[in-house]
């Protein structure tokens, strides 16, 4: 029953609480959601045969045609898309509309040679908009929120994604952009800002660079912090909660997909639930293919429902995650997917042994004498052995010892690496703050055998 509505925010009372969504559809049950979800599917197969080439060629080619879609099961026996497909039709090849209907062109950020281009229309804008909104009032974001955002805004989609998304939500956002840490600390004193934006490890930035300011991170007016675009540790989690005072939420997306507003944290900081009403999720043994079953861990696998501009049919995303379908206590019915720990070509091979970073991570996070930032480098000793180090910087505030400490600090780590990794790696602890921060996506590994 709904019990009052402010902005587009429908708050319906259960149980006695009243509990605030953004959209209906964050509640509706699993038999409704099928239904949409197979009439959208239908729609946007249909579509992308008639209006992309590089899908109808596809299709032909692995002998599909979306008519004979009679089931949602049945994705399964259509192709999935990759970056390599996406990259060779650079820039505007995937488009399902003539470019006089795009209105925003994104691009995929890092890698080298030529970046996906993603193009949104009028429609899509407001849906992606619509989608942070979500996200937005999952992690408790209202209009009496000052957000300051601090994702790059050009080509990188989460500057003008999370924008727009928290403009709707009614807050009152800065676009503060990124670089220039010292003037990003000013106004989030100056604005009384209480929603940070970013990634989680500039957020344990600006932390450190408000302390060597001498101020302390816990005084800011901060309450939530709305972090995504990497991998980060429910170890780190409570690291920056700590630091800067305030309650941290995890948001995922990609480019090729729509841009951050895939899923969200909401309140229970338990998994991340996706706006499946827009994008129907599989997810596959990153070997084979094959669809796994509900509760496996694999890649993540995403097909736009509802994108006008650039839909994508089973995109597959590397990012490895489990779903959960649970009720959540918050009462959204859409699954949840966990924390995604790494991508699927994140991982290293150590002497045969699949090594994750996330790994690493946590194992370090349980170490106080060790601050968050760290560096993993692979690399061949005596030019055939794989060998691997880990610089990691020194928590000064937990460590008081002399060398010889620091040696066995070192070991200390070693010990713990070896047993969760099953391979040795050395650990070298570095003056704090001689590794390389950024405001974008860290850099964690540095594969040198490549
Ligand atoms: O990173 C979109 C985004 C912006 C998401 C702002 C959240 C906030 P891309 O640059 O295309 O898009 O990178 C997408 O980043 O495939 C994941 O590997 C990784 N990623 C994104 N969010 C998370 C997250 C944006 N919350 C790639 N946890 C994805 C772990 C994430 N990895």
């Amino acid at each position: 029953m709904a019990c009052a509505a402010t902005l587009n925010v429908v708050i319906f009372r259960e149980k006695g609480v009243c509990m605030n969504f953004w959209d209906r559809e964050e509640t509706i049950s699993a038999e409704e959601l099928q239904k949409l979800q197979f009439l959208r599917l239908r729609e946007v197969l249909g579509r992308v045969y008639q209006a992309v080439p590089f899908y109808q060629e596809l299709f032909n080619r692995h002998q599909v045609h979306p008519d004979e879609l009679d089931a949602l099961d049945d994705l399964s026996r259509f192709p999935f898309t990759t970056k390599e497909a996406l990259r060779d039709n650079y820039p505007f090849g995937l488009f399902a509309v003539p470019l006089k209907e795009i209105v925003r062109l994104h691009a995929s950020s890092g890698t080298t040679g030529k970046p996906v281009v993603v193009g949104y229309t009028q429609q899509d804008i407001q849906t992606w908009s619509g989608l942070i909104a979500r996200i937005a009032t999952m992690a408790g974001v209202t209009r009496d929120d000052v957000a300051q955002v601090c994702f790059s805004y050009g080509l990188f989609t989460g500057g003008f994604g999370l924008h727009y998304g928290l403009e709707k939500v009614g807050a009152t956002v800065v676009p503060a952009s990124v670089g220039n840490t010292e003037k990003q600390i000013m106004l989030l004193q100056d604005f009384g800002v209480t929603v940070l934006v970013c990634t989680p490890s500039y957020a344990l930035y600006l932390a450190e660079t408000v302390r060597d300011l001498g101020a302390e991170p816990q005084t800011l007016p901060l309450k939530v912090g709305m972090f995504g675009a990497e991998p980060w540790s429910e170890k780190m989690r409570r690291q920056i909660e700590e630091a800067l005072g305030l309650l941290a939420f995890d948001n995922y997306g990609l480019s090729e997909v729509i841009g951050p507003g895939v899923s969200g944290e909401c309140r229970e900081q338990n998994g991340l639930h996706i706006n499946e009403d827009h994008f129907l999720v599989e997810v596959i043994d990153p070997e084979s293919g094959q669809v796994l079953p509900e509760g496996a861990e694999g890649e993540l696998v995403f097909t736009t429902l509802t994108k006008e501009g650039f839909p994508v049919i089973r995109y597959r995303t590397k990012d490895l995650s489990v779903i959960n379908r649970e009720r959540c206590a918050c009462g959204r019915t859409m699954a949840r997917m966990r924390k995604v720990a790494g991508r699927a070509d994140d991982m290293l091979i150590i002497r045969g042994v699949n090594v994750f970073p996330s790994q690493i991570e946590s194992v370090l996070m349980e170490v106080p004498e060790a601050a968050p930032h760290y560096l993993i480098i692979a690399d061949k000793k005596k030019g055939c052995l794989d060998d691997l180090e880990i610089q990691v910087e020194l928590n000064r505030d937990k460590f008081t010892g002399s060398w010889r400490d620091l040696e066995e600090v070192e070991k200390k780590i070693s010990r713990k690496l070896v047993n969760v990794l099953t391979v040795s790696a050395r650990v070298r602890l570095v003056e704090p703050k001689t590794l390389e921060r950024t405001a974008g996506k860290a850099k964690r590994v540095l594969d040198k055998r490549s």
